[in-house]
């Protein structure tokens, strides 16, 4: 298989592809259509600036001229129904994308505080989200620079387009989460990007996370389609093999984007852990067996390495070694989880080459069908600096300051329902997973007091019990990453 042309990669939105490591601040502008008729002007203007995949260019002292900002763009399917996309264009979006994350709350584990009428945006109780611009900057004045000229520019549309709700992170310079832990670790690498032409047991096929490729089915993805007489000046490409004569491909060279906005409970989870954690001579929780017991229910240490090649303590160089941090599987050195346990948020995610009555081969190439590329940024205030966890430094007896703080989550994936959908329900919210019952991820599962957390462990596990909830929904959105080509097309519509 080859590697994508540069006409092809200016064909995908960049976020796709890259995570923009050098531009670590982020806004989310949510808007909402109101005219139609009066969207074409600005769609035509923000097309040529939406970041694409193309390769940045090299500069004589051989380093890459990285852009300053970036903007990249989804829709949700209202979002499409208000562009007035054809019904079978409509319909022939993924069913779980139709209904949107609100909808999905039952299959999702939103209840409780995080079901959706609790929600920020998003919900049944906020205003319809039409399109989601991501905005990415090196620093928080470039960011407010930019977003003032995007918000100036919805100006063209003259009220046909209005900001519903905007959100804002940043991802720390020590690429800490709330927790204290490093993330953005572990990311699946696409084939056919630079480097990986072929597929491998790391080595994703393209369909997993773009449309209009071979996926790890060896099949093509569904994508939208549009009659071909919907389409008169010939701008959409036809589909795979021409599959369906008579139609074209309106989500070639697209992806679908999951956005979460996460809460993060930081004094819950250290006071948890405090409560359960070894006692010191003086009665007092020792804070080593804390941060020990959290990444238990990580998988991995605060400073990224992984539980599997650091089972007694953390190794900070291990952690921060970008070459070897993910250069592990579970078999054959821990497949029953001394190491990292079965049940840990790593490890429940990505099971890697360890489902339970399959070879190694066959559950890597299980899992590989479950895979999301990640993109996180952190928002709200630190409770006490994230980066001590990992020196041991953590205050006991945290008090609740009310203000909130976690991540803008965000997943890419080709098959919300198969990817990020089957990880949050069927391997994070599920009581039985991998021969462990009564458990659920740590972290993310949507815990309510009645399940465990279980540390494999010889002779006898130890167990953590009544795990709260530690992670709270606060908003979100099912989007769509179209192509180049077809925001050209929208545009041509209207
Ligand atoms: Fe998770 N965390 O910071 O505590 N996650 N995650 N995640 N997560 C990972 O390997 C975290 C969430 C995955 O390939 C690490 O990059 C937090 C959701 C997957 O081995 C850390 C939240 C979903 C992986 C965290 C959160 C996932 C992963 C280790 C919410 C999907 C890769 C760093 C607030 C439904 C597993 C790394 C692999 C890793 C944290 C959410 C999925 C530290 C705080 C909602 C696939």
């Amino acid at each position: 298989m080859p590697e994508f042309t540069r006409d092809e990669l200016r064909d995908i939105q960049g976020t796709i592809l890259s995570g923009f490591a050098h531009l670590p601040y982020a806004s989310y502008l949510f808007l909402q259509i109101k005219d139609a008729a009066k969207v074409k002007p600005w769609l035509e203007k923000i097309t040529p600036q939406i970041t694409t995949g193309e390769p940045w260019d090299k500069l004589p002292d051989g380093l890459r001229q990285k852009p300053p900002v970036t903007l990249n763009i989804g829709f949700t399917y209202a979002g499409f129904e208000a562009l007035r996309l054809p019904e079978e264009t409509l319909l022939s979006f993924a069913r779980e994308f139709q209904k949107g994350v609100a909808a999905r709350s039952k299959t999702l584990g939103d209840t409780g505080a995080s079901a959706p009428e609790h929600w920020e945006m998003g919900g049944p109780g906020t205003e319809a989200i039409h399109i989601i611009l991501v905005l990415n900057a090196a620093n928080e004045a470039a960011l407010e620079a930019f977003r003032e000229q995007q918000r100036q520019l919805l100006q063209v549309s003259q009220g046909g387009l209005i900001e519903v709700n905007a959100q804002h992170g940043h991802r720390p310079p020590s690429e800490k989460e709330a927790f204290g832990f490093l993330d953005g670790i572990s990311q699946p690498k696409i084939q056919r990007t630079l480097g990986y032409p072929e597929p491998n047991q790391w080595v994703i096929r393209t369909g997993e996370f773009i449309l209009g490729y071979l996926n790890e089915y060896k099949e093509y993805p569904l994508s939208p389609g549009i009659a071909a007489k919907n389409d008169p000046d010939n701008l959409l490409p036809p589909f795979p093999e021409n599959a369906i004569p008579d139609c074209k491909d309106f989500g070639r060279h697209g992806s679908y984007l999951v956005y979460r906005k996460l809460a993060q409970d930081v004094p819950g989870f250290w006071n948890y852990l405090a409560d359960n954690a070894r006692r010191g001579p003086d009665g007092s929780p020792d804070t080593q067996d804390m941060v020990y017991l959290a990444a238990k229910c990580m998988g991995r240490w605060p400073s990224g390495a992984p539980l599997v090649l650091a089972p007694e303590k953390d190794d900070p160089a291990l952690g921060r070694d970008r070459g070897q941090n993910n250069q592990f599987t579970y078999q054959p050195t821990d497949l029953e989880g001394l190491a990292c346990p079965v049940g840990s948020h790593v490890r429940r995610c990505n099971p890697r080459d360890s489902r339970i009555n399959e070879e190694p081969a066959e559950s890597l190439t299980s899992v590989n069908r479950h895979r999301i590329i990640r993109r996180a940024v952190s928002f709200g205030a630190d409770l006490f600096p994230r980066e001590d966890v990992e020196r041991g430094k953590i205050p006991l007896d945290l008090k609740d300051d009310h203000q909130e703080r976690g991540l803008h989550f965000f997943a890419i994936n080709a098959s919300i329902g198969r990817q990020f959908e089957m990880i949050q329900s069927t391997w994070s919210n599920a009581r039985s997973f991998n021969g462990l019952f009564d458990n659920k991820d740590p972290i993310i599962g949507d815990n309510d007091g009645s399940s465990h957390m279980t540390l494999q462990r010889d002779p006898i596990r130890q167990q953590l019990n009544h795990v709260p909830r530690f992670v709270t929904v606060r908003g979100g959105g099912y989007f769509f990453l179209p192509s180049i080509t077809a925001l050209r097309f929208l545009g041509s519509r209207l």
